[in-house]
């Protein structure tokens, strides 16, 4: 019976360190290995379905690193789910909730594996289970983030060449805004007409410089700008938001559907950056689009700089999305400097392209966990 062989067995948790390929700095902290927590959930009738959880620089960008997704999950949420039907999404998610407040994180990689392995079981891709896709390939930006715009430029030349990528965004707040601002002047000059440029300024600035900098973003042609003030200042986005041409997107200060619907009804955003590590899962995910979408706020497939793993998860939900405006920003497995799938994610003429195949889509490489796991 199908209830008993969807038993969820037995649940690894294991830290991976990744190198990448070159510093990547962002406004309050700057990483030159990714660190993910894989999840292998193994259900009764023996299929196995995996997970990721990412971070940055460690418990920085959010408040979770990877030692204490491990622990929470090992202590609290693998308990919690053990003996429960794979299928149930929503039971698990309640009793992940009960088990253990926020650790967003956590519950995604968990939620995640759960699909996975039900899609294996069934032989069906996860956006099947999440309502089918309207896509099967999603415009992918590029994040330039080293801080100095002459090897930016040329980072971003290679990726125009190679039709990876023609979109980028921009990482600010590391620096001074003038010493951004010129950076900023250097790379829309030099990519003008042949790029379309966005900026993250990851929490960096106050209502008074976002006010002072977003004109000059403006007339440099930059499209979007994220989360220019902390997360906590909606009200002060808002304000920014009323003075400004540019569009703004919420990132850090959305993670919960409560939030979306404080963001909406503050009009303080244009955009909405998804996330799994954000929101709990995909399902959390949808919810939070869902808010989105009833107030006219537009979507953008968000990252934290996943592996194959975690970018395909995320794919199998945005594919599901019925208008996700403005792209993703999937390319942290190229950041990498090894992959931990089998057969890596395709990235072809601008685009990052759905896998296929049951489940989340791709299969993970077990000799590469094991060479990449913490010891
Ligand atoms: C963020 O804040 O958007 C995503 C891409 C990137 O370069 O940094 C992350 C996090
Ligand atoms: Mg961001």
């Amino acid at each position: 019976d199908l209830g008993r062989d969807l038993a969820v067995a037995s649940i690894r948790s294991t830290i991976v360190d990744v190198p990448t390929v070159r510093r990547h700095k962002l406004s309050s902290l700057s990483v030159t290995a990714q660190s993910y927590v894989v999840l292998e959930v193994r259900l009764a009738n023996g299929v196995v379905g995996v997970g990721e959880a990412a971070t940055l620089g460690g418990p920085r960008w959010s408040e979770e690193s990877v030692e204490a997704i491990k622990a929470n999950i090992d202590a609290y949420l693998a308990p919690a789910l053990l003996g429960l039907r794979a299928d149930c999404l929503e039971v698990a998610g309640a009793r992940m909730d009960a088990a253990a407040k926020r650790n967003s994180a956590a519950k995604a990689a968990l939620e995640t594996a759960l699909l996975d392995a039900v899609g294996h079981a069934l032989g069906v891709p996860a956006a099947l289970l999440m309502g089918g896709i309207v896509r099967d390939r999603v415009p992918v930006f590029w994040t330039l983030a080293s801080g100095d715009p002459s090897q930016e430029i040329e980072e971003a030349e290679g990726k125009l060449a190679a039709r990876l990528h023609d979109r980028f965004k921009i990482k600010v707040g590391a620096q001074a805004p003038e010493k951004d601002l010129a950076r900023l002047r250097r790379l829309t000059a030099a990519l003008a007409g042949r790029a379309t440029l966005i900026v993250d300024a990851n929490q960096a600035w106050d209502e008074t410089m976002a006010v002072r900098c977003l004109p000059v973003l403006a007339e440099l042609g930059v499209i979007l700008v994220e989360q220019p003030l902390p997360a906590w200042n909606v009200a002060g986005m808002a304000r920014v938001r009323g003075r400004s041409t540019v569009p703004l997107m919420a990132d850090e200060c959305v993670f919960t559907p409560h939030d979306m619907l404080a963001v909406a009804q503050a009009a303080a955003a244009d955009v909405v950056s998804l996330k799994l590590v954000k929101h709990g899962g995909l399902l959390g995910l949808r919810k939070v689009a869902a808010v989105a979408e009833a107030a006219g706020v537009g979507l953008y497939g968000g990252c934290l700089l996943e592996s194959s793993i975690g970018a395909a998860a995320h794919l199998q939900a945005f594919a599901t999305l019925r208008d996700l405006g403005w792209g993703c920003e999937h390319f942290g497995p190229q950041i990498l400097t090894d992959d931990l799938a089998v057969a890596p994610l395709r990235f072809e003429n601008f685009h990052v392209h759905l896998p296929q195949g049951p489940g989340i889509g791709v299969e993970l490489d077990r000799d590469k966990l094991r060479r990449y796991a913490r010891a």
